[in-house]
């Protein structure tokens, strides 16, 4: 029985920061009918896909900042995606700023999730790598204060069985480090959903700034490859507030193929028939884990310093 998952990586144009909620979920809504119209089983939405990227911004009101977040998930104005994906028979993933208390403490995430035909969410990711710093920096041309407002996330890296295969999520930063691919690969990992919010300026090494698209592809080509897996990378591009974020959203079969990349900064759909078996054209040859891999050795990847 064939395993494909047709699949629409959904990129999302800028989002001013007066933007509410409501027209955001519009505009993804307009996404999940052209999906649906090409036959897709599921369509992915960036990271923080539901407001602008407000870590650009040093803000001392605590009440300000959680105007971001989300206490409930769906709420009213996700609802609409939920019910109109329930109609129309397809899966989605997008994420957003989590505020959930638990054991009676509050705590914030960078989340995403995964929702499955039925419209139940099948799976919740909280970032492990947060990028940027605590304190404001005035110096930079704009803040990067993910470390300031969200909890890295605790738990291990996890898939779902959804789609007919297994599903995982990583979210933006995450994408840069090798851990977090190879990780989701032994864990089963057969696709892996990707949202990103990626200036093209990075204030600690401007003279990279050309190159963050080639870095962009680079890192999740290869995830793709040395793991024998889907990699689903989605952006929120274009001119946001006046800071430029990359696009280039794209969808990368287990060989490190770019099979579909978006040609705008705006919002754009791409979609790829992607057939989850093609995973063992490099799972059971040359990254058969079992036969080549070498753990023992590699004592130095669990250690908590580098040696
Ligand atoms: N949202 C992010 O995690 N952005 C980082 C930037 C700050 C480098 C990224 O890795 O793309």
């Amino acid at each position: 029985m064939s395993r494909i998952v047709v699949t629409a990586a959904a990129q999302l144009g800028p989002i001013d920061r007066a933007e509410s909620r409501e027209s955001v979920v519009a505009r993804m809504l307009a996404l999940m009918e052209k999906a649906a119209a090409r036959g897709c089983d599921l369509i992915v939405y960036p990271e923080l896909a539901l407001t602008t990227f407000f870590p650009r911004w040093f803000m001392e009101n605590q009440a300000e900042v959680d105007t971001f977040f989300e206490r409930s998930m769906p709420n009213a104005a996700t609802a609409p995606l939920f019910e109109r994906a329930k109609v129309l028979g397809i899966g989605f993933s997008f994420g957003y700023a989590e505020m959930v208390e638990e054991d009676g403490v509050l705590h914030r995430y960078n989340t995403s999730i995964v929702v499955d035909k039925a419209g139940g969410i099948v799976h919740r990711y909280r970032k492990i790598h947060l990028p940027g710093h605590k304190n404001n920096e005035p110096w930079r041309a704009f803040q990067h204060l993910e470390k300031r407002y969200f909890e890295p996330g605790m738990e291990p890296f996890s898939t779902a069985d959804a789609f007919g295969g297994k599903i995982g999520q990583a979210i933006c930063n995450d994408r840069r480090w090798p851990e977090t691919y190879r990780e989701l690969a032994l864990r089963g990992a057969e696709m892996v959903l990707i949202g990103y919010n990626t200036p093209v300026h990075y204030p600690l090494a401007p003279e990279h700034d050309h190159l963050q698209c080639f870095h962009n592809h680079l890192c999740m080509q290869a995830g793709a490859y040395q793991n024998g897996m889907w990699i689903i990378g989605v952006a929120k591009a274009g001119k946001e507030e006046g800071c430029d974020l990359i696009g280039q959203s794209c969808i990368i079969a287990p060989t490190g193929e770019i099979v579909a990349m978006a040609s705008t900064l705006g919002d754009e759909l791409v979609v790829h028939d992607c057939d989850l078996d093609r995973c063992t054209e490099i799972r059971a040859n040359i990254f058969n884990f079992r036969l080549h891999r070498r753990p023992e050795i590699y004592t130095a990847l669990t250690a908590t310093d580098p040696v």
